[in-house]
């Protein structure tokens, strides 16, 4: 896999809003947000896309649904989405699997 902005955002080698890290992901803002809150899950691994994912992954795909949650709960989301992108024509740009939390606060 080729190296992409993601890997040099997880490096700190890259500037990015930070909202959440451990040792297996990392959350920070979308530079373009379609939502009021929009924050990227970004698991540290390199996988290129959802499609990629296997059998040994299931635990982090699980761990980043959980992220997911909780990061939801923090920024008092009333309503949101969690969106992956698979493949060009999925319209993913970036070759790194990422979760888009798509939020929306109470009013
Ligand atoms: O989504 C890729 C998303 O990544 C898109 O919404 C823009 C965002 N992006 C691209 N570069 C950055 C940086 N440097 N910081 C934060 N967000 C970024 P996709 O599902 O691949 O279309």
């Amino acid at each position: 896999m080729s190296e992409t902005i993601f890997s040099k955002i997880i490096r700190r080698e890259a500037p990015a809003k930070i909202v959440h890290e451990d040792e297996l992901t990392m959350a920070f803002y979308d530079i373009n947000p379609k939502a009021p809150i929009h924050i990227l899950i970004v698991p540290k691994k390199p996988i290129p896309t959802l499609a990629d994912v296997t059998e040994e992954d299931l635990p982090l795909i699980s761990h980043i649904h959980k992220v997911a949650q909780t990061l939801a709960k923090a920024n008092e989301c009333e309503g949101w989405r969690l969106v992956v992108n698979v493949g060009e024509k999925g319209g993913q740009e970036v070759f790194h699997l990422h979760y888009h939390l798509l939020g929306w606060p109470k009013a």
